[in-house]
């Protein structure tokens, strides 16, 4: 390509991204959750999380909210509760329209955003390329090299993005590849043996949300452990894949629990960069409790975590742009001018809660007649505690006392006799 062209397609680049990061920042397919994930136990805990507007605690503690969440087969387990899934469904995924693909660029990138951090900051990226999160921000990358721990003057820290290289090549790694992982670093320690430990909160990894720790070699941003020399002496990548059992090709994610490679880049946001347009969004629960009141937001970014909130006998529908009526936000919702604004939360009559049906002869209420009601009656008259009693259901012969004649009942009807009694393992009317 020559130089000419290629510079149009980078400024063409350029303004196609910057119209896509006006229209939606999120390259969300469709700016809306998806039901199961919105029904889900992880939502539930980001709806949780209170933000402090210091990004580098807010991507972690979003990141950390998120811990457990399992990848999926389908799109039936956006929820993230399959834990047998194996297909890269994720949630993260759907919101960078990247489904059924390695996901750990993608959750970090979901954590960034819904965290409140502008695109301006950090880029978007779904793979793991340094280039990529830096485009179109002032976010910066780093080698090993240029890292304090090699005479250089970037410090990684907590909110930054490490970018690793499952392998023992000790070659450079182009800025543009894609390289094998990202995670983001919650905390680094620097070792009195000459090592670096970081823990990282991750997608991925191994199939789900987790932590890790990884120590890692000053001289060369390599990982250490105790078996780590041995299959460095061994040689080849693949030799180092067959060191691990479980391992039955390059791509298992397995691996990665275990993985031995090394730092391909560091990749640090401008997180405390000075932002020219934010305002403040307040929540009116409308007569109910939210988490928080209010948050910041900036142009660039979307709304992120939007509070959970209660309210006696109702449910939460959402959080909509006016008291009554108006339009449903969620957390993917690009931030849109004017900046300050007010959110109420509306609500509908919770549905009564089902009366749970009593069985007559269920005296321990498991649902079903067993020898053990009838013992409970015996232990309930002999004044021997018992863990579940229902008087209801064990007065089997109706005569409103309950006596050594009702566990008779039960025993006979277990034992098939014939008693006078009808209606032993049916829902009391
Ligand atoms: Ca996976
Ligand atoms: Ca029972
Ligand atoms: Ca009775």
């Amino acid at each position: 390509m020559s130089k000419t062209i290629r510079l149009s397609v980078s400024i063409l680049c350029v303004i196609l991204l910057f119209t896509l990061s006006l229209s939606a920042p999120a390259s969300a397919v469709d700016n809306a959750i998806s039901p199961l994930y919105k029904n889900s136990v992880y939502y539930k805990k980001l709806s949780n999380v209170v933000l402090t507007g210091n990004y580098r605690d807010d991507v972690i503690t979003v990141a950390k909210s998120q811990i457990g969440y399992h990848e999926g087969d389908s799109e039936a387990d956006y929820g993230g509760d399959n834990l047998m899934g194996n297909y890269d469904f994720t949630e993260y995924g759907r919101y960078l329209d990247s489904v059924g693909r390695v996901w750990c660029s993608e959750f970090a990138t979901w954590c960034i955003r819904v965290a409140g951090v502008p695109t301006d900051i950090v880029n978007n990226s779904n793979s793991a390329r340094a280039k990529r999160y830096c485009l179109n921000s002032t976010a910066k990358y780093y080698s090993w090299d240029e890292t304090v721990y090699r005479g250089g003057e970037y410090t990684p820290q907590k909110g930054d993005l490490i970018l690793w290289v499952w392998s023992t090549y000790t070659g450079v790694v182009s800025d543009d590849d894609s390289l094998s992982h990202t995670a983001i670093i919650e905390d680094v320690t620097e070792n009195e043996d000459g090592s670096v430990t970081f823990l990282v909160v991750h997608g991925n990894a191994t199939n789900n949300v987790t932590e890790t720790i990884y120590t890692v070699d000053k001289e060369n941003g390599h990982t250490v452990t105790p078996v780590y020399d041995d299959i460095v002496e061994s040689g080849t990548r693949q030799d180092l894949f067959k060191e691990f059992d479980e391992v039955s090709d390059e791509e298992s994610d397995s691996f990665v629990a275990n993985s031995k490679g090394y730092i391909g880049y560091f990749v640090a946001p401008d997180y405390e960069k000075e932002l020219k347009s934010t305002g403040t969004i307040t929540f009116d629960s409308n007569g109910g409790e939210a988490v928080f009141d209010s948050k910041t937001i900036a142009k660039n970014g979307i709304i992120g975590v939007l509070p959970e909130a209660t309210k006696e006998d109702c449910e939460l529908l959402g959080w909509f742009t006016e008291k009554d009526g108006g339009q449903e936000v969620n957390i993917y919702t690009p931030c849109a001018e004017p900046l300050d604004r007010t959110l109420y939360a509306h609500w509908a009559a919770a549905p009564p809660k089902p009366v749970p049906t009593v069985i007559l002869g269920d005296v321990d209420r498991d649902e079903k007649v067993t020898i053990i009601d009838a013992t409970a009656i015996q232990r309930y008259l002999a004044s021997i505690p018992t863990t579940t009693y229902n008087e209801e259901a064990a007065d089997v012969d109706g005569d409103d006392s309950v006596t050594i004649l009702d566990a008779t009942c039960i025993q006979r009807h277990l034992a098939n006799l014939p008693t006078q009694t009808i209606g032993i393992g049916e829902p009391i009317k």
